[in-house]
């Protein structure tokens, strides 16, 4: 198996095998577009990092799963922003991170409210980060009300990313998910409302795809409301040429003073949100590794390291050295030839009994590699392994790590070990004897063999085993 330890000095050529290639089922110029944004491509959520800046608090719509003193749930996990900046304060907390976050290749802005009906703070700041900072992508969330008056400014402004939050194409559906918009000076109202918010969001869409942005589409699932529907969302957000589709849980608790959260509208289960991704399979791409962060999120996706760069502790001058960003985006293309390489590896086993499936979690810390201690894991990665490959299915968190202060603690295993049931294996760098005989004792097999190994090929190689070790018709 190729080990992502030793990076060869030279690699081979790019255009050959590597992965600055384009995927067989991707343009050369989307994959340019999308190959080091971290939300966009899977791949690069391994290795890149996103940050938000909380400048655009005002919306024109009411959702019914919003209460604005919390982050916008269209690109967020409720929670309060922790500080709403100026577009001044926000483009220096951008020059802040990247002079320490090399990752950091996309800024977004995705709340607490809507980008584009903010427009103007949204504008500024875009505009006095690029002057600084011209390696950075720009990203917008919107629930698209506004989205055509602006598509001219986004194309001329280079921002190649929009997300459109649409629950609903059929407005009857989203009379129960939007009470209000606010319109052309007016506020409107019930099916009137919704109407209006579908066929600007169509609108937008299509001006955007037409100009050659790309175009993701966040559907929040709520269940009893859209559950059904968004498969039908899913078939029409292709049709109109989405490149990616994201189906995100609702998240409702009556503590966050919202409409669903104050009636009981619950959020769906982990197997109610898999059932309808499953479904929508075959449609608009899917993104499965979402991690509804924060209007003022920092970091690589599923870390938020925001409390690091409060204003307060901003540095008085700030300078980026843009060698050591340029030096780190040239370490992840080595990486990335090598995973190449590795993947090629991947091979679907011949002899799988059609059926016989392998669930894996894995604890990483990036890179594509199990590099993470079972003890010190803030999520599970979750594959499956069958006859045809190995597939990423989405990332688990895991809300208190086993190990804190160096202890191991039990009742942190036990929801630990809850949360991933249903694998039949858990890959970790590292992992003690304790929490390794009761994953053993819950039918979960956890091993730390393929420690600083890539994930796929280790996970390929133990299906190939499995199925080697286990007769055909077992
Ligand atoms: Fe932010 Fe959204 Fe841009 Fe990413 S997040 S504006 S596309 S840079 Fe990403 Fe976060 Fe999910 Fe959003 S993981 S909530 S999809
Ligand atoms: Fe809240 Fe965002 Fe909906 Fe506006 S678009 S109401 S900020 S969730």
């Amino acid at each position: 198996m190729i080990s992502p330890n030793p990076i060869p000095s030279g690699g081979c050529s790019a255009s050959a095998c590597g992965s600055s290639a384009a995927p067989e089922d991707m343009a050369p110029e989307v994959w340019a577009k999308v190959k080091n944004h971290p939300c966009y491509s899977e791949e690069a959520h391994h290795y890149f990092a996103r940050m938000h800046v909380a400048v655009a608090p005002a919306c024109n719509i009411q959702c019914n799963y919003c209460n604005r003193k919390y982050d916008c749930a269209n690109e967020s996990r409720p929670g309060v922003v922790s500080e709403r900046l100026t577009p001044e304060q926000g483009a220096r907390k951008v020059l802040a991170v990247a002079a320490s976050v090399p990752q950091l290749s996309v800024l977004g802005i995705a709340g607490p409210g809507d980008a584009l009906y903010d427009w103007k703070k949204t504008k500024a700041t875009f505009d006095a980060v690029v002057k600084d900072l011209p390696d950075i992508k720009l990203c917008i969330s919107t629930n698209g009300l506004a989205l055509p008056d602006h598509v001219d400014e986004i194309v001329a402004m280079n921002i190649d990313h929009v997300t459109i939050t649409i629950n609903m194409i059929d407005p009857e559906i989203g009379a129960k998910i939007y009470p209000w918009i606010f319109f052309r000076h007016k506020r409107l109202t019930g099916l009137e409302a919704a109407r209006v918010l579908h066929e600007r969001q169509m609108l937008g869409l299509d001006m955007l795809v037409a100009r050659g942005v790309l175009v993701k589409v966040n559907s929040v699932l709520i269940p009893g409301v859209n559950d059904a529907h968004l498969i039908e969302v899913n078939r029409e957000v292709k049709k109109r040429g989405a490149f990616l589709h994201n189906v995100m849980p609702l998240i409702s608790d009556p503590a966050h003073g919202t409409h669903f959260g104050l009636t009981g509208q619950r959020g769906p289960t982990a197997e109610e949100l898999k059932k309808v991704q499953d479904a929508c399979e075959g449609g608009a791409k899917l993104m499965r590794h979402c991690r509804q962060c924060r209007a003022d999120a920092v970091g690589m996706l599923g870390e938020d390291r925001g409390q690091e760069f409060t204003l307060d502790k901003l540095p008085e001058t700030i300078e980026v050295d843009f060698s050591r960003r340029e030096a780190y985006r040239r370490q992840i293309e080595a990486k990335r030839e090598l995973a190449a390489f590795a993947r090629m590896e991947v091979k679907p086993a011949a002899d799988a009994k059609p059926g016989r499936v392998l669930t894996v979690a894995v604890a990483t810390k990036g890179d594509n590699v199990i590099n993470q201690h079972f003890g010190h894991a803030k999520e599970f990665l979750i594959y499956r392994a069958d006859g045809a490959g190995v597939k990423f299915l989405g990332a688990r968190k895991i809300e208190d790590q086993y190990c804190q202060g160096g202890l191991g603690e039990e009742s942190s295993l036990s929801r630990i070990i809850a949360l991933i049931k249903d694998c039949d294996v858990m890959l970790c760098a590292k992992i003690g004897g304790c929490p390794k005989a009761e994953l053993t004792a819950a039918g979960i097999e956890p091993s730390d063999d393929c420690a600083h190994e890539f994930i796929a090929p280790s996970i390929a190689a133990l299906y190939a085993k499995r199925s080697a070790d286990t007769p055909a018709d077992a």
